[in-house]
């Protein structure tokens, strides 16, 4: 079965993890990715927080699925000559470096579109134009400018990092976005253009409900379901909410049996209002369902703390699993605390290929995370990352080089 993005083909100038996160996934679609890594080196990640040595880490192999790699200098005269080649040869150029970089190589917006007006050029940036524009950004430098670490976290400590990495992946997901709408566009007028996601933007983009509440907090200086309420003073601007939901519905996480040694025997629970009956029925507590204090989702919000810490009383009685089944079996919403070790065991996210083993030919088998989207008529298959310059021959006779001509690039280090 042919895949989605047959026929399109990328120039992968990514490195490190939001942009190859974007590259990985036009791969999996079917694109043909064909990351281009300085020669001798590679992309950093290669070579950090390696498990076994001399082996691609899996920080490396882990976003570079289903790529071809090629080496190349792209700062000498011969190297550039193949970049050009590239260009031509590609519909869409992504890139994640340091800003400036490409044009400092001497390859501008102006003359790449010139070499071929078709390209799409795609970039992540820490920052869109403006005061940042020039800086480097990690992920949680992103996490911190874009607005998460300042709404994360509990009221008393400090601003807190996600472990989830919105400001890569998640601009990564941005870009991949943005990439294929541009080809769409180029479908109706033949002409390429520049995609840009920012790391701010992107990861202020997943926190939009934050800046929803900055303004009900500007304009009523209270949040009802805010933890804060109804003890604490508001600030100026919107607090860490804890657990709390990030919605019309309150929620928390709760303690469920053996939390006392296991740090994930949690769930988090949501006190839906369609099923408030319900939830009063399963911990006990029949009275709240009239009683006027605890009748109606309003009335319910002075008194959040003393509703979870009541629920918590049932769940504690309860493994996290066990509580599951009781409260899905009443269409209560809630989810079990899960581990790295508990998502990497579970059979379902196996057999929908979400996770998914790999073979290395260095490292051997190794887990991963496969496409979180599925496309009924384009299924993913995950194929291990490239070894360094591992396509770099097949990929310049593709582009026309001679068997003489690729001998000559790799005795003069170019390739
Ligand atoms: N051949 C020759 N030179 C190459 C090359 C190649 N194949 N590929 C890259 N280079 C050069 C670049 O041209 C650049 O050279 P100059 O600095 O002389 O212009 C140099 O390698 C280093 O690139 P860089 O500045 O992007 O890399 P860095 O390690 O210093 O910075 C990072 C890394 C991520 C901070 C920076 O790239 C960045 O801010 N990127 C944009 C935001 C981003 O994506 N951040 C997320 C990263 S994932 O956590």
């Amino acid at each position: 079965m042919g895949k989605a993005l047959d026929g399109v083909k990328i120039l992968d100038f990514t490195h490190v993890q939001s942009g190859p996160t974007c590259t990985q996934l036009l791969a999996w679609f079917g694109a043909d990715v064909i990351k281009v890594e300085k020669a001798g080196e590679g992309d950093v990640t290669r070579q950090q927080l390696r498990d076994i040595d001399g082996v691609d880490s899996l920080y490396f192999t882990m976003l570079n699925h289903n790529k071809r790699s090629i080496t190349l200098d792209t700062k000498s005269a011969q190297g550039k000559e193949v970049l050009v080649a590239l260009i031509r040869h590609c519909d869409v150029l992504v890139e994640n470096f340091a800003p400036g970089a490409l044009d400092r190589m001497g390859f501008s917006w102006e003359r790449i579109n010139e070499i071929n007006p078709r390209m799409i050029v795609a970039s992540v940036k820490g920052f869109g134009p403006g005061p940042y524009e020039d800086c480097k950004v990690y992920e949680n430098v992103a996490q911190c400018a874009g607005g998460a670490a300042s709404t994360t976290g509990f009221d008393d400590g400090p601003p807190l990092v996600t472990g989830a990495q919105i400001g890569d992946s998640g601009t990564g997901l941005h870009l991949a976005l943005g990439i294929v709408t541009a080809l769409f566009q180029r479908e109706k007028t033949g002409e390429g253009q520049r995609v840009l996601a920012a790391m701010q933007d992107a990861v202020l983009n997943l926190c939009r409900v934050k800046l929803r509440d900055q303004q009900r907090l500007d304009r009523r200086g209270v949040m009802e379901e805010y933890p804060q309420f109804p003890d604490k003073e508001f600030g100026e601007a919107v607090p860490r909410a804890g657990n709390a939901s990030g919605g019309g519905q309150p929620g928390w996480i709760l303690k469920c049996k053996g939390w006392q040694h296991d740090p994930n025997a949690y769930i988090y629970f949501i006190t839906q209002a369609p099923v408030w009956d319900k939830i009063c029925k399963v911990i006990g507590e029949e009275s709240w369902i009239t009683d006027p204090s605890y009748a109606t989702p309003k009335a319910r919000l002075p008194h959040l703390k003393t509703i979870f810490s009541r629920i918590e009383e049932w769940t504690k009685t309860k493994d996290k699993f066990e509580a599951m089944d009781i409260l899905n079996g009443y269409d209560i919403p809630c989810g079990p605390i899960l581990s790295m070790k508990e998502l990497a065991e579970e059979p379902s996210l196996r057999a929908t290929g979400t996770v998914v083993e790999v073979d290395h030919p260095k490292r051997g088998k190794y887990l991963t995370v496969g496409n979180p989207i599925k496309l009924s008529k384009s299924p993913t298959d995950v194929e291990r990352s490239p070894l360094l310059g591992e396509h770099t021959e097949e990929v310049l006779s593709q582009l026309g080089y001679s068997g003489d001509q690729i001998a000559a690039l790799r005795e003069s280090k170019v390739i």
